[in-house]
């Protein structure tokens, strides 16, 4: 019996970030933590493109483009959207999550989930390098981890 996993080194492959600029106050801490771990994993810097793209919504059309142009490895996806500040908000959050998950089937590249789904800032804060972890971070690995795992079932 075989069983695999995606390592975490992250050495020569290549990660585009799509980060949406509302929020930006928490997108900024995510889009941090993400660089700053892909670079603790051996992606070097000049391999990781961002995008900045103006909310939540616009995060699979770009994902979409990043992944269909085969210059990535995996596409990470940074979000934050808070319940609080609109009455779109399961408009938004629920085309963010699809969005995401039809680029990621569609393509067949890791398109990993970095978005934020919030009531309140606070539960953001602490979820983006707070007391609930760094999901800038999480996606980050998951990105490695996708890609690498990509190459061993391919
Ligand atoms: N986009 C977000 O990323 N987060 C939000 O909380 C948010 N709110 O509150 O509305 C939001 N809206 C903008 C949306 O993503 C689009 O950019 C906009 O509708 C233009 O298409």
């Amino acid at each position: 019996m075989a069983e695999i996993a995606g390592g975490d080194g992250g050495a020569g492959l290549k990660v585009a970030i799509v980060v949406s600029r509302w929020n930006s106050f928490i997108t900024r801490k995510l889009l941090e933590g993400a660089t700053t771990t892909l670079g603790e994993i051996g992606v070097m810097p000049e391999d990781v493109t961002t995008a900045w793209v103006p909310g939540s919504f616009e995060i699979p059309t770009a994902a979409r483009w990043a992944a269909l142009s085969g210059r990535f490895d995996a596409v990470v996806c940074l979000g934050c959207v808070i319940r609080g500040e609109t009455a779109h908000f399961e408009y938004v959050s629920g085309a963010a999550t699809e969005g995401i998950l039809r680029v990621a089937q569609d393509t067949g590249t890791p398109v990993i989930f970095g978005v934020l789904t919030v009531d309140s800032v606070d539960q953001a804060l602490a979820r983006a390098g707070g007391k609930e972890g760094h999901k800038g971070e999480e996606a980050a690995r998951s990105a490695v981890e996708m890609a690498n795992l990509k190459r061993l079932l391919s």
